[in-house]
């Protein structure tokens, strides 16, 4: 099945055509990269309008939709509708702006416009499935960020900012085939750490402080993410202590995960076991994310998530403990889940380094 017939199986009968207007989506479907066009699909036949900056490579790259040039959009949707002879049409509730979203209920008064999380929901559900192809590119990206880690340790020096830091890290993903990074770069130093989503600043970093890194490039649209806490110098007894904690969890965790588990079970197998080591308090956040085309999807690692993570998804398992104006630490893998288990796509060691 391709993914436009997943996609009918996955959406209710009600729904007999779908619109998707998202960047991500849209590329997820189409294979192509763009800022701009639509995909109309209906049972039997998708379509991809796209306007005269990529028509030409549309052409060239997309086989499974026919690819029309955008002129009237709304006109040429108002055709295909008609075309097609169906009555109800879904939205990317989740995505479409609400502008927008009133342009189409007035543009298309006589069908339904099914504007519920229905398709989104679909999409989401058809994108916690990774394919060989997929899971492919996230192992590559992730090996551009690991190259790019080992090459940098030696910068890791007392004096060198955490902006210079996070510029080296960047720079060298880029040179090693990253299309673009997951997302800005985490680098933070000494009492920094504490702030899991710290921003790079100019504070050098001082001998006996943790550097903490969180970062992840992106190949072929599918991103990679990792964290790293590393020492300069000899860490402090409660430093190193909180380290193996954390490390100790985020394994417990590894070893534990598998398909068919609820990511509420997987968070709190680490997080029992930061809560009995009394630092219950310290971790204020969730235990991973999905990773793919989105650098956060579904599903989640966390608390509130009740669902499956389903065998075929990729999550990340990262704890921290993080101590206000002291120290943090985070340790981030993702992996694959199986049946039985799950498979490690990062193989970056986790003892604890002291540079
Ligand atoms: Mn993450």
């Amino acid at each position: 099945m391709d993914r436009f017939e997943k996609l009918f199986a996955e959406l209710p009968h009600d729904a007999e055509c779908a619109l998707i207007t998202s960047d991500i989506n849209r590329r997820y479907f189409t294979g192509m990269k763009s800022s701009d066009g639509t995909v109309l699909v209906f049972r039997d036949k998708a379509y991809l309008i796209i306007d005269f900056r990529y028509i030409e490579k549309a052409r060239a790259t997309v086989t499974n939709a026919e690819v029309i040039e955008q002129k009237k959009l709304y006109s040429q949707i108002a055709e295909l509708i008609k075309k097609h002879n169906v009555s109800s049409m879904a939205i990317e509730a989740q995505t479409m702006t609400v502008s927008q979203l009133n342009i189409i209920r007035n543009k298309f008064r006589d069908i339904e416009i099914i504007d519920t999380d229905m398709l989104s929901n679909a999409i989401n559900t058809l994108r916690c499935y990774k394919s060989p192809e997929e899971i492919e590119c996230i192992k590559k990206a992730q090996e551009i960020a690991e190259k790019a880690l080992y090459d940098i340790l030696g910068f890791i020096k007392v004096g060198v900012t955490e902006r210079e830091i996070a510029l080296e890290l960047n720079h060298k993903m880029f040179l090693y085939g990253a299309e673009d990074l997951s997302f800005e770069t985490i680098v933070l130093s000494g009492a920094n750490t504490s702030m899991p989503h710290g921003v790079p600043s100019d504070k050098p970093v001082q001998d006996g402080e943790f550097v903490l890194m969180d970062f992840g490039a992106v190949y072929k649209g599918y991103h990679s993410d990792m964290t790293r806490t590393v020492c300069v110098g000899k860490p402090s007894e409660e430093m190193e202590k909180v380290y193996n904690i954390v490390l100790e969890a985020q394994n417990t965790a590894i070893n534990a995960a598998h398909g068919g588990m609820t990511g509420s079970e997987l968070d709190n197998i680490a997080r029992s076991i930061i809560e009995d080591a009394g630092y219950g308090d310290y971790f204020g956040h969730s235990l991973g994310h999905g990773v793919g085309l989105e650098i956060h999807e579904k599903p989640n690692a966390s608390p509130n998530y009740i669902h499956e993570l389903n065998s075929g998804a990729v999550v990340t398992v990262e704890p921290g403990i993080y101590i206000e104006g002291k120290f943090g630490v985070r340790i981030e893998d993702f992996v694959i889940l199986n049946e039985n288990n799950c498979e490690n796509m990062t193989k970056f060691p986790k003892n604890l380094i002291s540079l």
